[in-house]
């Protein structure tokens, strides 16, 4: 248990003692994380979860990000996940609930671990079956701002994936102490099921470039070819008119329209123009 005064508990979560869990966490994170809330996605909130010990329940749950319903897997459910705080030094309890269809796993990215606690499944670690818990166990031993995610089908591309920050033992040195902490993590969604969308990229890599010219390339393509071209001289267009004046001139007496004495003085007069 954190002392209420420590700064691990004070900057996390203010007003109440560890071992935040659940739901109602998402209401807590969103007000504690206000200044943030421009960058959440419209029904969710951010959950922010510290202590030792925590309770993780994967979940499906509705998700829009984009104007269509669509399912994404959550944590406590929240997408992205809720940011996990700990501190250097602590032994922590990780209780993991699957409640998929599917198996899950959680991985600890960057985290020095015991190998079986890593996550990753198929190593040492055989993955949390629907509807086990798995308990992760394991003393922190680093401090810094790292990530988690599941390691398993794509379900850290539907919501799996979090930030994890881990508060140094020792507090550091008030000069290097910013006013605030913001933890910023930037992902992308898409309303495509993303098995599909591994399956067609296997097969055509630049499935999603879609090649469509810009107002940009329009202009560039302009100016190459507008310096490409090499215009008339005076005396070309000149003589390139006498000849057509030639030509409609023969023209007009093959077909009978002219007659040929006025041909001939028209043709002269047009070529005294030049
Ligand atoms: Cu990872």
């Amino acid at each position: 248990m954190i002392a209420e005064n420590s700064p691990f508990l004070s900057r996390a979560t203010p007003s109440r003692r560890c071992f935040v869990t659940g739901l109602a966490a998402i209401g807590a994170g969103a007000v504690l994380n206000r200044s943030a809330a421009w960058g959440q996605t419209p029904g969710t909130g951010v959950a922010e979860l510290s202590g030792a010990a925590f309770d993780l329940s994967i979940d499906p749950i509705p998700f829009n990000a984009t104007g269509r319903p669509r399912m994404a897997t959550a944590i406590n459910g929240s997408v992205p996940a809720p940011t996990l705080r700990w501190r250097e030094g602590d032994t922590l309890t990780l209780n993991v609930t699957n409640r998929l269809a599917e198996d899950s796993s959680i991985h600890w990215h960057g985290i020095y671990l015991p190998s079986e606690m890593d996550g990753v499944p198929g190593l040492s670690f055989r993955g949390i079956a629907p509807g086990e818990t798995f308990t992760y166990r394991f003393p922190v031993k680093q401090s810094g701002t790292y990530w988690y995610h599941s390691h398993s089908g794509f379900q850290e591309q539907r919501g799996v994936y979090a930030p994890l920050v881990i508060e140094p033992r020792e507090p550091e040195a008030e000069s290097a102490r910013g006013d605030r902490e913001h933890v910023v993590m930037l992902s992308d969604w898409t309303d495509e099921n993303p098995d599909r969308l591994f399956r067609k990229l296997k097969k055509q890599s630049d499935y999603y470039n879609f090649r469509q010219r810009t107002v940009g390339d329009f202009f560039r393509d302009v100016r190459a070819e507008v310096r490409k071209v090499t215009w008339p001289t005076m005396d070309e267009l000149k003589k390139a008119t006498l000849v057509i004046v030639i030509f409609v001139a023969i023209l007009g007496i093959v077909i009978g329209l002219m007659d040929a004495t006025f041909q001939f003085v028209f043709v002269k007069a047009v070529a005294k123009l030049f």
